[in-house]
């Protein structure tokens, strides 16, 4: 059987200094690189000079990590990435930042992961890149004479071609997925620009079976949604930790409707926007005050980066605003916390919420979404209000879904949400659970590396 090589920017296996570091990602891929004997490579989130990477095998998983010199962080990591790339996927050209020396980084660091990584590979393995942080690795991994089956998959949403022509390098950026033998999307939609850019920029074509060629050279380009660890998130739903935190929450509403939000503070969630519909909500409807309340948790996160300083100052200051105009002796209508909670607790909060409000203005597919389905109660769910723009509302198309840029789309389906009856509740909810369950994290990781055993 072939080994599994998983490389991403960061590893999320768990390691004997962090053995409960654990996402749905984490627990797909560290379940198949267990099976397969496989090794997990990546950054590991330190500065230095780097050197041979540093192994080290933890509950059946080996991962091997490398420190990066600091300007290669600043220049791939905040500067590529996080200023280049991740906006620009996000369809906001406004903060996208066009530096040659971030493209220099980025090219400098997929070599260097390129060179470090090659010598590691044997002839048999089956290679598997993550995401946008990477996309030149196959490339740089062929240039290495490496000829193994070679996979990537984005996690973030593929950006209209008119959009995507705006980075300088962009065809030299798709060139190089072309040394890839397949690449995934999370949605059919995401597939489509990509079929789009293909066509129009490269004079490629797609073919039958999810084959695209340009020039002499054919890969498969297939989509396939990302999915939860649903059976580990029903089982926390009603754990020990998680009843804790959802007799907390039922204590401290006090009869009122909790709204919950739970985001990675940053832009492309559309938290601000969630924030304008809330108080359209609030003051359009003055007989529902002290009825509801918005919980929104959100940890900081690429705390270095001026757009990500910014989005938090604005937070700050209109959740204060909301809380100033509205709130009574008795009630505070959003309460607002920037604080990383176990995951077991959170399915205890997401299960005691009426409302799952999740609005990004974009986003590759949206696992919050995938977790306030599993974590509700089958005799009496909460509902699920999802922005159009989440790759997620593929799949879970009877949620209410809404145009997050709309203050007033958002407070009609708070209103719609509320007076909802039980039985509506119910029928939305189940063909969503059933999904979230069958197309889970596994059937993902499943999806993937069959289509690239294939090859
Ligand atoms: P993210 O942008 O990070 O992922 P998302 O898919 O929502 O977004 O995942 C966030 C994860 O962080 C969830 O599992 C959530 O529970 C957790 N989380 C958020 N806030 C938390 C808190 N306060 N405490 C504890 N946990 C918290 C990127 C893409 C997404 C894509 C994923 C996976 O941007 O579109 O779904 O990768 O491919």
């Amino acid at each position: 059987m072939s080994r599994l090589i998983v490389i991403s920017n960061r590893v999320s296996a768990p390691t004997a200094d962090k053995p409960g570091a654990q996402g749905g990602l984490a627990v797909a891929l560290s379940a198949a690189l267990r099976e397969a004997d496989g090794v997990w490579f990546g950054w590991s989130g330190e500065t230095g000079e780097t050197g041979e990477p540093n192994f080290q095998t933890f509950d059946g998983v080996t991962s091997a990590t490398i420190d990066l010199p600091e300007q290669d962080v600043e220049e791939y990591y905040d500067g590529y990435a996080n200023r280049t790339l991740w906006p620009l996927f996000h369809y906001r050209l406004g903060l996208t930042e066009f530096e040659r020396e971030f493209q220099g980084g980025s090219e400098r660091v997929n070599r260097l992961f390129g060179d470090v990584i090659a010598p590691h590979i044997q002839s048999d393995d089956l290679i598997w890149v993550h995401d946008y942080h990477l996309i030149p690795l196959g490339w740089m991994l062929r240039q290495q004479g490496l000829t193994n089956r070679l996979g990537f998959f984005l996690h973030i949403p593929w950006p209209p071609t008119r959009l995507l022509t705006a980075l300088p390098e962009h065809r030299r950026l798709v060139d190089a997925l072309f040394a890839y033998d397949v690449v995934g999307f999370q949605t059919r939609e995401w597939l489509e620009t990509f079929h789009d850019y293909v066509v129009r920029e490269m004079g490629g074509s797609i073919g039958e079976d999810d084959l695209v060629t340009v020039g002499g050279r054919t890969i498969r380009v297939i989509a396939c949604p990302i999915g939860i660890d649903a059976d580990e998130f029903i089982a926390n739903a009603t754990s020990e930790q998680a009843q804790a935190a959802y007799t907390r929450m039922v204590e401290s509403s006090i009869g009122r409707s909790l709204i919950i939000g739970v985001d990675r503070l940053d832009y492309s969630k559309g938290l601000e926007e969630r924030f304008n519909g809330y108080q359209r909500y609030l003051e359009t409807r003055p007989d529902a005050h002290a009825n509801v309340y918005l919980l929104q948790i959100a940890p900081p996160s690429r705390a270095t980066v001026e757009s990500y300083q910014i989005i938090r100052a604005q937070l700050d200051s209109l959740s204060g605003r909301i809380n100033g105009a509205f709130a009574d002796v008795d009630w505070v209508p959003l309460r607002y916390v920037n604080q990383s909670y176990p995951r077991a607790a959170l399915a205890g909060i997401y299960r005691a919420a009426r409302i799952g409000l999740v609005t990004p203005l974009r986003d590759g597919m949206n696992l919050v979404a995938k977790e306030f389905v599993a974590a509700q109660d089958p005799e009496d769910p909460g509902v699920l209000i999802l922005s159009r723009f989440a790759g997620a509302a593929e799949q879970l198309d009877s949620a209410l879904l809404i145009n997050p840029y709309s203050p007033d789309d958002i407070a009609d389906a708070i209103d719609k949400a509320l007076a909802m009856s039980r039985e509506e509740r119910v029928a939305r909810w189940r063909p969503m659970f059933e999904n979230v369950r069958d197309e889970s994290v596994i059937w993902w990781r499943r999806c993937f590396t069959d289509s690239l055993m294939r090859v």
